[in-house]
């Protein structure tokens, strides 16, 4: 069976961001679970949905929270699996309590924190992990930043022409 990425909420109201990531896994066609697991409101089922996500098949997880972002980090410490943290933007410190709290990670148990509400990269950075032993995916990883490419030297073209 095709290994999957695990997406986990802290909370419904993280889903407007976390939606990106959805996005982008759905255009690799890459399998995934949602889930809404909050490290304080459920640990248990956060810690138990942590310690089996290598048997259930998944191969990455990416963890999105706000505030005292503990996810990431609480699933990092139940599982051997890459975790990616997403820190999510709140209004009383614009996401650097969710930054802090999702990056500064004790030594030997990492977290990969991506950007506040970076949600597009921490799906790609799912991708790229899965394509390491998966050539299919590699390539279409390959056609994407090549498109990025094409469309900043055609927007530098655009702009030279017309302030020359
Ligand atoms: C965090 O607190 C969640 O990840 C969310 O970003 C933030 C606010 O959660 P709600 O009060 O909207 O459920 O745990």
């Amino acid at each position: 069976m095709k290994k999957k990425v695990g997406i986990v909420l802290g909370s419904k109201s993280d889903l407007p961001v976390v939606e990106k990531a959805i996005g982008v896994l759905q255009s690799y066609d890459v399998p995934m679970e949602v889930r809404i697991l909050s490290a304080h409101r459920c640990p248990n089922e956060a810690r138990e949905f942590a310690v089996s996500a290598r048997e259930s098949g998944f191969s990455v997880l990416i963890a999105a929270a706000g505030m005292a972002a503990h996810l990431a980090g609480a699933l990092a410490a139940n599982t051997t699996l890459p975790v990616i943290g997403i820190p999510c933007k709140s209004a009383a410190l614009d996401g650097m309590d969710a930054l802090l709290s999702t990056v500064m990670m004790p030594s030997g148990i990492p977290v990969a924190t991506v950007a506040i509400d970076g949600a597009k990269n921490a799906a790609i950075l799912a991708v790229e992990i899965m394509a390491l032993s998966d050539d299919e995916l590699a390539a279409k990883l390959e056609a994407a930043r090549a498109a990025e490419t094409a469309a900043v030297l055609a927007a530098d073209a655009e702009i030279n022409a017309k302030y020359h």
